[in-house]
């Protein structure tokens, strides 16, 4: 039996005495590995200078071997900062009024995934296992395929997958998306986005769906639904000596006995937090009883600065808080702390224990696991209450959460108020549901279930069409 081989953008390798705990994607890749031997693959996170020959680097540390590589300055702009960052993701986020196409960007993301796939091909053997992460790598299967390799590969995409209408804005998807056949193994997040994928390969290649199985040439692929989830345990014991933390000590002190609402993200478009101010700016207007007696905590950490629409994002959620607080605030109450640096886990779990309200409220999200973190981190005897987007891929599992329409700032600020004033009896229960389902599919559960289906040879079906050419 081959080692398992993940490869996914960027890679984390362990420093020593980090104190920030890993992000959603180190913790999938830690959980994948945990009894196996492996390689994570990927690129260092670094730009290299110009004209120096780009080398590999390899560590080994806890029985992982760490392969990375640096971008050049031209593959950065192009394949990091151009395609994936201003195309992939508004698309695939159902934004294609934010995408800014170029065919530049498009052949620096081919190179750089054949770059990888070079680099993959001194390092595989033929009984290796791949599992491949998110939007950067679409095409790295069939450029290892080219190379002739027969491993079995899958793939996971972290973030959503829009219906055909919405995808076949993005220019060059014939090119691109089909590629993903190439894979054994193509995951999601959600039934929605399954089917999606379903669709667009019937609608655009041809190729009918038996149960999500799709003959291609030779070899079967499968399409199948894996919810990410998060060490539900871990973080919950983490949240119970977190409140202990003196800082957060202190922001509880600070508060005064006023109830916490809390938001946790990355400043991006997709996480909707101007739609959320204004939802709690109506709800400050609807209810007054409320006014000094709630704050409201947005942490929103930047992200991807170099990005234009990231820079309007940044101003524009700046100037709306600063609004509010002008408008409603007092001397001795600020409705919004609006913060950009990020906290380590520890700080944000013993923050979401303090808060009577998780307001998780994306316009569109893969999964989203702040709102899986928040359930994770409260007091069962005294819980807080969980308000979350019907656009989020936790929405599916998260049926016992208050779900809102986050284009809707009625309904969310209606949401807030039936958060805030929910009887005791009614919050456990919600929260009981919502930490069953959660402990089951954690993220332990996820890698597992996902590592067993790649292994799974499909079953024979008949030949049910050809694969138009995939340009390259
Ligand atoms: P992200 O878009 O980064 O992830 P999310 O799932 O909400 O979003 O968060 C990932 C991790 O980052 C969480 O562990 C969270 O605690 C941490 N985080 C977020 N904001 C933070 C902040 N301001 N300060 C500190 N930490 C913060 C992508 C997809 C998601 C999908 C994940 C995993 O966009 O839909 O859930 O991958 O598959």
């Amino acid at each position: 039996m081959g080692q398992l081989v993940i490869v996914s953008n960027r890679v984390a390798i362990p420093e020593k005495n980090a104190k920030a705990r890993a992000g959603g994607l180190e913790v999938a890749v830690e959980a994948a590995l945990r009894h196996k031997t492996g390689i994570w693959f990927g690129w260092s996170g670094k730009v290299a200078p110009t004209h120096t020959k780009i080398a590999t680097q390899k560590v080994v540390h806890d029985e992982i071997t760490y392969i990375t590589l640096d971008l050049s300055k031209e593959d950065h702009q192009e394949y990091y900062n151009g395609f994936t960052n201003r195309v992939l993701w508004p698309i695939l986020h159902y934004r294609i009024d934010l995408a800014e196409f170029s065919r530049r960007d498009l052949s620096g993301y081919l190179r750089v995934n054949d770059h990888f796939a070079r680099e993959l091909h001194e390092v595989l053997g033929p009984d290796d296992f791949i599992w491949v992460h998110d939007y950067h790598l679409i095409p790295l299967a069939k450029a290892l395929r080219e190379r002739g390799h027969k491993n079995r590969i899958g793939f996971f995409l972290h973030i959503p997958f829009p219906p055909p209408e919405i995808l076949t804005a993005l220019p060059h998807h014939e090119r691109l998306i089909p590629s993903l056949c190439e894979y054994d193994l193509v995951g999601f997040q959600t039934g929605d986005d399954a089917f999606n994928f379903s669709r667009y390969l019937t609608r655009e290649c041809g190729l009918p769906s038996r149960d999500f199985n799709f003959v291609v040439g030779d070899r079967t692929m499968r399409i199948d639904v894996f919810p990410v989830g998060i060490e539900t345990a871990a973080f919950a014991e983490l949240a119970q000596r977190s409140v202990r933390l003196p800082f957060v000590k202190r922001v509880i002190t600070s508060l005064a006995g006023r109830a916490l609402i809390i938001g946790v993200d990355r400043l991006d478009y997709s996480k909707g937090i101007g739609h959320r101010l204004s939802a709690f700016e109506l709800f400050l207007q609807r209810q007054p009883q409320w006014l000094g007696k709630v704050t409201y905590l947005q942490i929103a950490t930047k992200s991807r600065t170099e990005i234009p629409e990231y820079a309007d994002i940044e101003r524009d959620i700046g100037s709306a808080a600063g609004r509010i607080n002008g408008a409603f605030g007092e001397a001795d109450w600020t409705p919004i702390r609006y913060i950009n640096h990020p906290y380590s886990h520890s700080t944000l779990a013993g923050l979401y224990r303090a808060a009577r309200v998780g307001l998780v409220t994306p316009l569109r999200d893969g999964m989203n696991l702040v709102a899986k973190e928040y359930v994770a981190s409260q007091n069962p005897d005294d819980p807080g209450v969980l308000i979350l987007s019907r656009f989020a891929g936790a929405s599916h599992e998260c049926k016992a959460a208050l779900l809102v329409n986050p284009y809707d700032p009625d309904s969310v600020a209606a949401a807030i108020a039936q958060a805030l004033s929910m009887p005791l009896a009614e919050r456990r229960e919600r929260h009981n549901s919502l930490f069953r389902v959660l402990s089951h599919n954690d993220i332990q559960h996820w890698a597992e279930r996902f590592l067993a289906a790649l292994e799974r040879k499909p079953n024979a079906i008949g030949q049910l069409g050809q694969m138009p050419s995939v340009g390259s």
